[in-house]
């Protein structure tokens, strides 16, 4: 912006605080759209390449990080790139205890890159309020927070600012979006002390918001098309607040807005410290597909970038952190938690996406067609990857053979399922078996990437994965299926 010099003398003081406003609302406004960059994958680009793609490819100026990892930090030095850290949960109640803890914490793991890079959030923990095995430490998050605050204050840092990501599941009530309302287990104890902290730093409630989350555990209620912001003619009202509501995403949002009403802080600003759409799955995980992935990407970079806001929030700017710069293989649980990424782990493309959000839909190479937006109604089975490491299919094995009587039966010598007898078909049998078994009590079919969910009945196969057509089909052992 240039300002005109033709301001009548007694007008420069004013002239120039408004200036120094603007500046400074451009740093703290800015560009809405950055990248959460997680590491948990083998094979992915080195630190400097990521850095570098995130430059030349995604082109973004945000990132999220989930430690404080020297590397990333180091090569960040000197870029314009503004990163969030994080603290992690081990963490939380030492530092929470001692101002020295987090003093030295601050030390170790912030000075040696500040200012050079350019920290300016440090995220205390990763949905702390989800994890009931850390309860214990959940009163000592807002402390923690406190006294990163004041280590950072103590040495004349006031740009960082100091939050926490949280997921949906804080809330008890988020539909319809009025009725928004914090979990009684943290309403006083945890939300209240944080609102206040957020409050007085001028800090920002950072929201994990995963619309297809929503969307997958309530199939049939929710229309896909209006999550992926496609649905251009359905709407709902709300009906106590009557506002009216375009996207799954701004009543998510909109749910947290009015939980924070409720308890007196109407105004705390939020970020969306992750939001994404899945590019891939099990077979039985449905409207996970680049198709869906790409569009839910590309129609939140347009909404975002417009700044429309919410109904609740109309007009302002949500900075928002897309979940996640790569496909991480080392993440456990179902498929999807592994197909989050706009990259490969070699650094192309899952699909097209311009983060400027400036390209039109028609400027778009097509997609594949979905072909799992309905859900999956054949028979599915679980067994060894192709290619797995056989030496670590062994132990897996016998994990899976002791969770539960009879499970491995069929693959003891003389009973139907004992040939092949090798380690991938003796195993496959298995894994499916304990699969079957557990699956509607939570347990996945991934065994640390040695298992997964296929459509084709693997009793077919006398020999897992046969080279020749005869070794395929004896018949005898029978697979069960769900
Ligand atoms: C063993 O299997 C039987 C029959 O399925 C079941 O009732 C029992 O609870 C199982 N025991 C264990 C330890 O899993
Ligand atoms: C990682 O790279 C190595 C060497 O290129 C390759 O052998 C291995 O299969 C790769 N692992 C994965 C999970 O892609
Ligand atoms: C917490 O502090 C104790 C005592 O100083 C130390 O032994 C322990 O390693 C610390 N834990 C973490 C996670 O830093
Ligand atoms: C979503 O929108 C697309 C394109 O507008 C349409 O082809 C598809 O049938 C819609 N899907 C649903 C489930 O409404
Ligand atoms: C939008 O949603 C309405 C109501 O669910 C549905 O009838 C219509 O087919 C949808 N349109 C698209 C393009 O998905
Ligand atoms: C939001 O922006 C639109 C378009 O600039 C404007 O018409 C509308 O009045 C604004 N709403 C509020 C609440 O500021
Ligand atoms: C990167 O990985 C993807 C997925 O595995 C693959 O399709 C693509 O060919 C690879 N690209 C390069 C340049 O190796
Ligand atoms: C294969 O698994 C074994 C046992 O878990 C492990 O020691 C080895 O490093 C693995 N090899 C590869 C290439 O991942």
């Amino acid at each position: 912006m240039i300002l005109s010099k033709a301001y009548f003398f007694g007008l420069q003081l004013l002239t120039f605080s408004l200036y120094f406003h603007f500046i400074s609302l451009q740093i703290s406004g800015g560009f809405p759209i950055g990248i959460n960059y997680g590491q948990l994958g083998s094979n992915l680009s080195s630190p400097l390449q990521s850095i570098n793609l995130i430059q030349t490819l995604i082109k973004v100026s945000r990132i999220k990080i989930y430690d404080t990892n020297p590397q990333i930090l180091h090569a960040l030095t000197n870029t314009k790139i503004q990163v969030s850290v994080m603290l992690p949960n081990q963490a939380i109640q030492n530092i929470s205890a001692t101002q020295e803890a987090s003093d030295s914490w601050v030390k170790t793991n912030i000075l040696p890159f500040y200012p050079l890079t350019r920290i300016r959030t440090i995220l205390v923990g990763n949905e702390v309020l989800s994890d009931s095995s850390i309860e214990p430490t959940w009163t000592m998050l807002v402390p923690a927070m406190q006294n990163i605050k004041r280590s950072l204050r103590a040495l004349g840092i006031h740009n960082i600012k100091v939050g926490t990501p949280l997921a949906m599941d804080v809330l008890k009530a988020s539909f319809p979006p009025s009725s928004g309302a914090f979990r009684d287990d943290i309403a006083e104890t945890v939300m209240r002390p944080l609102l206040q902290f957020l409050k007085k730093t001028k800090s920002f409630f950072f929201l994990d918001a995963y619309p297809y989350l929503t969307w997958a555990d309530n199939l049939g209620s929710i229309d896909l098309n209006y999550t992926l912001f496609m649905n251009q003619t359905f709407t709902y009202k709300d009906p106590n607040s009557g506002l009216v509501y375009r996207n799954l995403l701004d009543q998510m949002v909109d749910a947290i807005v009015s939980a924070m009403a409720k308890l007196g802080y109407p105004r705390i600003r939020i970020t969306i410290a992750e939001t994404g759409w899945p590019n891939a799955g099990d077979v039985d995980q449905i409207g996970a597909n680049i198709y869906n992935a790409a569009h839910y990407n590309r129609n939140l970079i347009r909404k975002l970038t417009s700044r429309e806001g919410t109904p609740m929030r109309p007009n302002q700017t949500m900075f928002t952190y897309i979940f996640s710069l790569y496909n991480e293989d080392q993440k456990p649980g179902r498929g999807t938690e592994r197909h989050w990424g706009l990259l490969y782990p070699n650094g192309s493309r899952v699909f097209e996406i311009d983060l400027n959000g400036r390209k039109l839909d028609s400027e778009y190479e097509p997609l594949p067609e979905p072909v799992n937006n309905e859900e999956f109604k054949g028979k599915i089975w679980c067994v060894v990857v192709h290619g797995a490491n056989v030496s670590a299919v062994g132990p897996a094995l016998d994990h899976a053979c002791a969770q539960g009587n009879g499970t491995c039966d069929a693959i003891k010598s003389g009973r139907e399922c004992y040939e092949p007898n090798t380690i991938v078909g003796h195993a496959s049998y298995a894994f499916n078996a304990y699969w079957q078994r557990f699956r509607k009590s939570g347990g996945t079919c991934y065994f640390d990437g040695l298992a997964e969910q296929t459509a084709v009945d693997p009793s077919e196969f006398s020999n897992l994965y046969p080279t020749t057509i005869s070794e395929a089909g004896h018949g005898s052992c029978n697979y069960p299926a769900a």
